[in-house]
């Protein structure tokens, strides 16, 4: 079958109806702890173990890397699967997760899809084509001061063998803008800086698996995709996206 995103997005919304249904019934869904601060659920397993049957079928020629351990042998040109983004959010019945879907080809990102089901948002983009939420094109936003900007972060590095936590860098930050949020699912943060929600929004010590996909549709949507040193590239140990403006004021604060 032919790649596209209308099929994509067909694969994904199922995922998220799967999703859903777990969601809607979260008092019989156990919540298991793979390691502290780090959780899964039956509907993390029953989304990746969908897409995986699903994307490997009608797509043989890619392979498949998915965060609950779904891992196929081709690896050089794959699918890169975050079954649930934010599962601790999902968990307690809050609405910022997401299912972030990206293909990968020859090392380079050509497609992505993250679904925030709760929140009836289905952001995609291809690579030099653009970006979109629910049908709509989207740009980042055109904040020029960071001053009067709204930021977000996450604190997925918030663990007690990481000496840096991302505190002081949260702490310096906030002091030099308007605005401070913290969704818990970086695969949607990154989508909210797409759609100019966010003006910048940074995060360390991630997996490719929550990043990719919300790393192209933030690219396609105009943004900057760099490290804390400015280098542009998308590096999940720490990842800063800006909607460009505002890149500048910001790398002296990391
Ligand atoms: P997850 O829900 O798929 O685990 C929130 O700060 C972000 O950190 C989410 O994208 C979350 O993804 C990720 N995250 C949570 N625990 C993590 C861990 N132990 N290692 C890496 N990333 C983690
Ligand atoms: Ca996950």
């Amino acid at each position: 079958m032919s790649i596209s995103l209308a099929v994509l997005e067909e694969v994904v919304r199922e995922a998220g109806s799967i999703a859903l249904a777990y969601f809607k019934d979260l008092k019989n869904v156990e919540v298991k702890q793979k390691s502290p601060r780090d959780f899964v659920t039956a509907a993390d397993v029953a989304v990746e173990d969908f897409l995986k049957e699903t994307l490997t079928r009608k797509y043989p020629e890619y392979g498949f890397w998915g965060e609950e351990g779904g891992q196929s042998a081709n690896q050089t040109n794959r699918w890169i699967v975050d079954p649930i983004d934010g599962t601790h959010s999902f968990a307690k019945g809050q609405y910022f997760w997401g299912i972030s879907v990206a293909l990968e080809i020859d090392q380079e990102l050509m497609m992505g899809a993250v679904y925030a089901p709760a929140l009836n948002d289905y952001y995609c983009a291809e690579k030099g084509k653009g970006a979109w939420k629910n049908g709509q094109p989207i740009t980042v936003s055109s904040e020029t001061s960071l001053a009067d900007g709204m930021v977000g972060t996450g604190f997925a590095c918030l663990r007690s063998y990481l000496e840096d936590n991302n505190l002081a860098r949260f702490g310096r930050i906030a002091q030099n803008t308007t605005g401070q949020r913290r969704f818990g699912s970086a695969a949607v943060d990154l989508c909210l800086v797409a759609d100019g929600q966010l003006d910048a929004f940074w995060e360390q010590e991630l997996n490719l698996y929550d990043v990719a996909a919300g790393a192209l549709i933030a690219r396609e949507a105009g943004a900057t995709v760099t490290d804390f040193k400015g280098n542009e590239g998308l590096f999940p140990k720490q990842v800063l996206v800006t909607n460009g403006k505002i890149l500048g004021q910001i790398l002296p604060l990391m």
